[in-house]
């Protein structure tokens, strides 16, 4: 489905847009996964406004950070948590990279575990991007996979994780520090003195970069990477998104698993 927005929309703006597009899904009453990130902003600013005039009601959101729960509450939306609510109804969230097959890049901003826990409870998740999230295959912008591992031993379970992808060509993996901006370069060693990042589940990230993408099974590839002690989740959402919606310069495409 194509619908033509005219103008020049600026990247956010096309965040902004499709935002909107997925709020028109929430109705009274839902349970609601709230995403993070700077294109979740604007859908939880959408929903507050919404409450505050009266056209929705009785919508209570789980955050999928302390960030989106901070932007979620100054945006009036009420809380709740995943042990009052284990089924979420709609959960709506933004992405770094997307496939053709709507598996997904997620966790730059470092919220990979509580988003995949929120979202993989949803009846329905909907993802919104702009069309510079589209990556042929996943890793395939040569910009961090993220891996949380707890800090325990990490050096280790990180030399682990390298031996698993030490045949793939142009492949690089590193500790996230505090200091780095997750969508940095592999190669961009300025800021390894700086302390871990940590995520808010007092956890660390290791990114993993692949020059190419990642290719073969990627089921597989993400069960060797949950086998090894230490990790407790990766960045990859494998056939979790139920629709993706992609604002486009010239327009929104809605594609629905
Ligand atoms: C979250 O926000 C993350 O999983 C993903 O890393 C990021 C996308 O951020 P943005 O919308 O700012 O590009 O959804």
């Amino acid at each position: 489905m194509l619908t033509p927005q005219g103008g020049g929309p600026s990247q956010d703006g096309l965040k902004r847009v499709a935002a909107h597009r997925a709020v028109e899904l929430v109705r009274s009453g839902m349970v609601l996964g709230l995403g993070t990130g700077s294109t979740a902003v604007h859908a939880l600013d959408r929903i507050g406004a919404l409450l505050r005039t009266g056209h929705l009601r009785d919508v209570v959101g789980i955050p999928t950070s302390e960030w989106a729960a901070a932007c979620a509450a100054a945006a009036g939306i009420p809380l709740t948590d995943l042990n009052a609510h284990p089924v979420v109804d709609l959960s709506i969230d933004g992405a770094d990279e997307v496939d053709p097959a709507l598996n997904l890049v997620k966790g730059r901003g470092g919220s990979l575990l509580r988003e995949k826990m929120v979202e993989g409870a949803s009846r329905r998740f909907v993802v919104i991007v702009d069309e510079s999230k589209l990556v042929p295959r996943l890793g395939a912008s040569g910009l961090a996979v993220p891996v949380e591992v707890i800090p325990f031993g990490w050096a280790l379970t990180l030399r682990r994780l390298r031996t698993l992808f030490d045949r793939v060509p142009g492949f690089n993996i590193k500790l996230r520090t505090a200091a780095t901006n997750a969508k940095a370069s592999a190669f961009d060693e300025s800021e390894s003195k700086s302390e871990p990042f940590v995520t808010d589940n007092k956890n660390y990230i290791v990114d993993l970069f692949f020059e190419d993408g990642i290719h073969g099974d990627l089921n597989l590839i993400s069960d060797e990477i949950l086998r090894i002690t230490g990790v407790i989740e990766h960045g990859m959402f494998l056939g979790l998104a139920s629709s993706v919606i992609i604002a486009r310069k010239d327009g929104v495409v809605v594609v629905d698993k």
